[in-house]
């Protein structure tokens, strides 16, 4: 795996290599108070890539209260929205600064190709600069009503937040919650996944070295059990952000009836791609494959249920298999691949037991279904066909390259079909009838809907979902919203 070069892989490998990964608290970089490590494996091979902190409730605990102290301090809550903003930008700029060691550090942890990582770490430092212009764009209303009085309203910060990452776009998910909570005067208590730490803990070190005031981001790591629970169930942490599993997301929303927390969660998906007959087909199918195997699949809005209208099925279905089967599933560092390893072993048997149960239920393995040989946790890119709704491929969350062809037959069919899942997250479109993919996208129970196109973001697009894909929106001006209060003053003359 040492063959092919990334202008950031040395410095991220020796990074990964420089001892025990400490947690950021109050400013300081810090051991857990137990001493304890833990390791975070490289899915490529297997073999350990760094130890991290392996923190518990203790450790959250000060955090917590460094962030309260810091979230009261005036060279925190007192600063202009001006200096903010250029805080901000001066941490994109450090990230894009370290972009290619960031890139590779996010390939070496989390297995992720680098055609994704490159991008992935490109919208890194767009999301610090799109929340760098909402510091001074956060706005209130004025109310008109009887003369002898004026009323307005004020979008106050939380508070302290506690945020809890996912593995899978780590450095991603630690931008948009970091530059959102920072970007409304909030402080931050950020748990990154045991599984993938080390991007992170990185931005986390150029993001400190901007001269933020200390506590005002604190990173913890260890164990969702442990540390994730303790942040959860904090009674000084005002609001909690999660995206990960809906079972998890469930846990959260029970622990924050106490203190009554703000919560939004970003959960599973099942999301449909629907093409109908007349769509771009070319375009199409390649959107299709990359949707449900960009990152491996382990992307939240993967297009995992490709419902595909009758009389093109065949064709279509055909053109999937090809395409899919025909990407590379290999070394994340090798420019030709399109697949690298899924996160970790546990990770590639639950992708293997729904291979299981897909050929259990009758579905028809067109290509793919097996792991690779070999070091490593990798699976090959995998269509069934003749897939029902009513099959656990086409309703439970998988979360690796494996995707379930639907046939339907018109747009009520797709309709019916799309939105018959408990999940929410995304939905797709393709048809080149712009009435059509209006109505479709109307009716799609789902937080975001692309038409003619998959899987594309913007941070300007908020992100959420519908149903148990879960609570309120990330990104766009809507996040703005949930990282921030709304106050109504009454003055009367
Ligand atoms: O997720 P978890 P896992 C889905 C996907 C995947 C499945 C399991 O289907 O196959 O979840 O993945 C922390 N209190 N998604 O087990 O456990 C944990 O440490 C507080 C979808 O890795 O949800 C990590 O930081 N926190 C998804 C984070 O939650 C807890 C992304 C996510 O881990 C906790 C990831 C607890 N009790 C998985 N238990 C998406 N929608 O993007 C765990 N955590």
């Amino acid at each position: 795996t040492a063959d092919f070069t990334h202008p950031g892989r040395e410095t991220a490998r020796d990074w990964a290599a420089a001892g025990p990964k400490r947690n950021l608290i109050d400013g300081q970089w810090v051991e857990a108070q137990s001493g304890r490590t833990l390791e975070s494996l490289n899915p490529t091979t297997g073999k350990l890539l760094a130890r991290i902190s392996e923190a518990d409730a203790g450790d959250v605990d000060v955090a917590v209260r460094a962030a309260r102290r810091a979230f009261e301090a005036p060279t925190w809550s007192g600063i202009s929205p001006h200096l903010r903003t250029r805080m901000l930008l001066e941490m994109a700029e450090a990230i894009d600064r370290h972009a290619a060691e960031l890139a590779a550090l996010e390939t070496l942890d989390n297995g992720m190709p680098t055609w994704f990582s490159n991008a992935v770490i490109a919208m890194v430092g767009d999301t610090f600069r799109y929340y760098a212009g909402w510091c001074s764009k956060i706005f209130g209303t004025t109310t008109p009503t009887d003369a002898s009085m004026f009323i307005f309203t004020l979008r106050d910060p939380v508070g302290v937040c506690g945020q809890i990452i996912p593995w899978n776009v780590p450095s991603l998910m630690a931008a948009l919650k970091i530059a959102t909570a920072l970007a409304c005067g909030n402080t931050v208590v950020l748990k990154p996944s045991e599984l993938a730490s080390l991007s992170t803990l990185r931005m986390a070190e150029l993001i400190q070295d901007t001269d933020l005031p200390p506590g005002v981001l604190n990173v913890v790591t260890g164990y969702g059990s442990t540390v994730g629970a303790a942040i959860s169930g904090h009674p000084e942490v005002d609001k909690v952000a999660f995206t990960g599993s809906t079972v998890v997301g469930k846990q959260i929303l029970q622990a924050s009836i106490e203190t009554m927390k703000r919560v939004t969660l970003e959960l599973g998906g099942k999301s449909p791609n629907i093409i109908f007959a007349d769509a771009d087909l070319d375009k199409a199918v390649v959107a299709a494959v990359n949707g449900f195997t960009r990152n491996s699949g382990q992307v939240c809005s993967a297009g995992t249920r490709v419902f595909v209208q009758e009389g093109i099925h065949d064709e279509v279905a055909g053109r999937i298999v090809e395409i899919a089967s025909g990407q590379k599933v290999g070394d994340p560092f090798d420019p030709e691949t399109k697949l690298g390893p899924v996160i970790s072993a546990r990770q590639l048997d639950r992708v293997m037991s729904y291979v299981d149960a897909g050929n259990a239920e009758g579905a028809e393995l067109r290509t793919g279904g097996d792991r690779v040989e070999g070091p490593g946790f990798f699976v090959r890119p995998t269509v069934f066909a003749g897939v029902t709704n009513g099959m656990r491929i086409a309703r439970e969350e998988i979360f690796g390259p494996v995707v379930s062809l639907i046939p339907f037959k018109d747009e009520d069919d797709a309709i019916f079909k799309a939105n018959d899942t408990s999940y929410g997250l995304a939905a797709a479109v393709w048809s080149r009838d712009i009435s059509r993919a209006h109505k479709v996208a109307r009716a799609m129970k789902a937080g975001r809907i692309w038409v003619n196109t998959f899987g594309e973001t913007d941070p300007v697009m908020p992100f959420g979902g519908f149903k148990q894909s879960g609570l309120g929106r990330e990104f766009g001006a809507e996040s703005v919203l949930a990282y921030t209060e709304s106050k109504s003053v009454q003055v009367r003359f």
